[in-house]
């Protein structure tokens, strides 16, 4: 019998149901335990509030099985050798997909003049068509190419950016300055890993075109928090809506919650969900048993 530690004890009542439901549906014999001797873990279902943290002891694990899709917190845990799979689930891409869209809209459309009016101003000027909102998405992999294929759905001209060459992709330094040059709208989904940190940062943010929205769906530390608080005072960055922190809950004395062009979003972009989420875990189980390869493994080399 194969045995499953989910080793997250505060998403257990949404999985007790859920990931026995998926390892049958999968065909997978398998025990979900959530207490068991090292020696006896076939796989380990991991996320970040999980108490585990030496798996030096676990020397039967076939893979580490990541809940969440930013694996920063444990990729580079010395102690993890086994299989590391992060999270891709089409619950958390639709999630993301959603966030991103609407409050692209948001600002593509200028809601927040209409909906905070105090003054009652008539003012009549009409948004320019998608069409004419240049967006810009860095981070083009599960969730961003998804994001991008949504924007343009809607006819937003989107220009993404990744670490490797793809087709209709910009990268290396000369493509994030192109696609921050041409872009009223960014949007964030890249992986923390040392090369993204800081990547906005006060030269970058002043390419952008003045008055440019950033959406930070990603990690907070894509970004130079003071160099963006600076850009926002300046006028040169327009909106901030951030969903993602360095320090999470946001610290209530955070100058982000009382900045009037910045809207906090807690953490709360794209939910993994337990009932999509199950089943992919149930998947690379099956495959774990069957000798197939893993999906969605993490390169522990590029951190993502
Ligand atoms: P993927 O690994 O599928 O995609 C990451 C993308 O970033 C890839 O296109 C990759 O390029 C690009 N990238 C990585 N490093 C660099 C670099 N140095 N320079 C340029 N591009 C780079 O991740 P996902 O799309 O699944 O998720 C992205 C992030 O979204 C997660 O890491 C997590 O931080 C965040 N997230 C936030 C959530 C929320 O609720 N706020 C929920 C889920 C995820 P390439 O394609 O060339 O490899
Ligand atoms: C994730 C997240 O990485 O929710 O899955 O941020």
């Amino acid at each position: 019998m194969t045995t499953i530690l989910f080793a997250a004890p505060a998403l257990w009542a949404e999985y007790q149901t859920e990931l026995p439901k998926a390892l049958g549906e999968a065909g997978v014999a398998a025990e979900v335990v959530t207490d068991a001797l090292p020696e006896t873990v076939d796989y380990i279902v991991y996320a970040p509030s999980s108490p585990l943290q030496d798996f030096t002891p676990y020397n039967r694990t076939k893979a580490v099985l990541s809940l969440w899709a930013g694996v920063e917190r444990i990729v580079g845990n010395a102690t993890l050798t086994q299989p590391l799979c992060r999270m891709v689930d089409p619950g958390l891409t639709e999630g993301m997909v959603e966030w991103v869209v609407g409050h692209t809209l948001r600002h593509h459309l200028g809601m927040d003049r209409h909906i905070v009016n105090p003054g009652h101003v008539w003012d009549p000027t009409c948004p320019p068509l998608a069409r004419e909102r240049p967006v810009t998405v860095l981070g083009m992999g599960a969730l961003g190419a998804a994001c991008a294929s949504a924007l343009r759905a809607l006819n937003f001209p989107v220009t993404g950016w990744s670490r490797t060459e793809k087709p209709g992709c910009l990268h290396g330094e000369a493509g994030l300055t192109e696609a921050l040059q041409g872009a009223q709208i960014v949007v964030l989904l890249l992986p923390k890993t040392p090369e993204t940190e800081n990547l906005l940062n006060a030269e970058r943010l002043a390419l952008m075109p003045e008055g440019a929205v950033i959406l930070n769906p990603g990690r907070g530390a894509l970004i130079d928090d003071a160099a963006l608080l600076a850009a926002l005072d300046a006028g040169q960055i327009g909106q901030a809506t951030l969903d993602v922190f360095r320090v999470e809950p946001l610290p209530a004395e955070h100058p982000y919650w009382i900045h009037p062009r910045v809207t906090v979003t807690p953490h709360i972009a794209a939910d993994t969900r337990a009932s999509t989420a199950a089943r992919v875990i149930a998947e690379n189980i099956r495959r774990g048993e069957a000798g197939e390869p893993f999906l969605h493994l993490v390169d522990r080399t590029r951190g993502y």
